[in-house]
């Protein structure tokens, strides 16, 4: 592998336990690879050279686990982190796998769940600011539906908001240097998931009780089983300040959340959300949530890992090309040309601009006629990836 591309703590690459530790059974069939101890994949990251390791409370300590076997998971996982360098940025909570909470957690039916939830969460939470994690997400894997005759979805929103509320107290309250990011799904595991896009969490962020504690943590497998365009639900959460964390996948379009290697199916949306992110100067952990192959053994996850790490440089130097392009940059100078004409009508509101701008007369054939080039910059894009310009 050329030197170019390997990646370096600043490029801030992260992986979850639960991704290279997938043993990769499925809906239909068996694991396929052994599970490994969380000290042991910390090795393995260290290994490909990732930058850190994120991890839900379960991944590393067994819901079961005695105070003994905790201290023991604990402290080797602590050793693992210090002998490899790597940080743990994010924690999560799982709120989705045991039967408790098969009709949600935070938005369950039932009061006992929905207290169960907060106090995993609580636990959990500490846990994560003991590793020193800055960022916590929330991904609703249960909290959905399959018949709409038993939820209430405003009582389900309610509930989710005063969990919230509830936990940003609670952060504040023990002095915790942590930020929330909501994960939105449309559906999987339940038939409905309730906040299913981007777009849903950055409207519910507003109406929290400490907004500026909560961001979002967008997936582009999530987005892309919605049909989306992710970048753009990239670009809304960046412009509002709310892009806390970003989970790198790739699949095909409307299918089940395949969590593949990053780039493995779209390299062109891969390619637009790589500029986007360098190009506005997102800072925050590049966290890829996907898993190798059924097919692989561990050196296959190996090769998955540096894979979704060596796809994002290669496409970082390929956003630097096309900044670099003179074609590309050409044409886009002539797209984003304003010859000064309209900036009488520019601005804030004022009446009287709105009166000119009534009366000015356009030449709307001419504007409708123009032919805008974009066959030839899309030309010029995908000759740049394809590697002959
Ligand atoms: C999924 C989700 C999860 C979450 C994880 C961390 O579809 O299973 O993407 O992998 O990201 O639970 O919150
Ligand atoms: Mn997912
Ligand atoms: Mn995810």
């Amino acid at each position: 592998m050329s030197d170019q591309y390997q990646p370096q703590p600043e490029h801030k690459f992260t992986f979850g336990l639960w991704t290279v530790g997938n043993p990769g059974g499925d809906a239909f069939g068996e694991d396929v690879r052994p599970q490994l101890s969380p000290a042991d994949l910390v090795y393995l990251l260290g290994e490909v050279g990732a930058y850190g390791v994120n991890f839900h409370d379960n991944d590393l300590i067994p819901i079961n686990a005695t105070p003994a076997e905790r201290a023991s998971i604990l402290k080797a996982f602590k050793q693992a982190l210090a002998a490899t360098g790597l940080k743990a940025p994010m924690a999560t909570t799982n709120l989705f796998a045991d039967p408790v909470f098969k009709d949600g957690a935070f938005t369950s039916n039932d009061a006992r769940v929905r207290a169960y939830a907060l106090h995993k969460t609580m636990h959990a939470i500490d846990l994560g600011a003991e590793l020193g994690a800055e960022v916590y997400v929330f991904w609703g894997g249960r909290e959905g539906i399959e018949v709409d005759a038993a939820k209430d979805p405003v009582a389900g929103i309610r509930y989710f908001r005063d969990a919230l509320n509830f936990l940003c107290e609670y952060v504040k309250d023990q002095g915790y240097n942590l930020k929330f990011a909501l994960e939105a799904k449309p559906n999987e595991p339940r038939g409905d998931l309730f906040f299913p896009t981007t777009g849903a969490y950055l409207g519910f962020i507003n109406t929290l009780q400490y907004p500026e504690m909560v961001g979002v943590n967008p997936e582009v497998a999530h987005e892309h089983m919605a049909g989306l365009n992710f970048m753009h639900a990239v670009a809304q959460a960046w412009e509002a300040g709310k892009l806390f964390h970003i989970d790198l996948n790739d699949q095909n379009y409307a299918r089940f959340d395949q969590d593949w290697r990053f780039g493995a199916q779209n390299l062109k949306q891969a390619f637009f959300l790589v500029k986007f992110l360098e190009d506005v100067g997102y800072a925050g952990s590049r966290h890829f949530d996907a898993h190798a192959f059924r097919t692989e053994d561990y050196e296959g996850v190996k090769d998955f890992a540096r894979g979704c790490m060596r796809t994002y440089l290669i496409l970082k130097e390929k956003a630097a090309r096309f900044a670099a392009d003179a074609e590309i940059q050409g044409l886009l100078a002539e797209i984003h040309a304003d010859d000064g004409s309209m900036d009488a009508f520019k601005g804030a509101y004022t009446a009287a601009k709105a009166a000119a701008l009534k009366a000015h007369t356009f030449d709307r054939i001419g504007l409708g006629a123009r032919g805008l080039q974009y066959e030839k910059l899309d030309q010029l894009v995908n000759e740049l990836l394809l590697g002959v310009r």
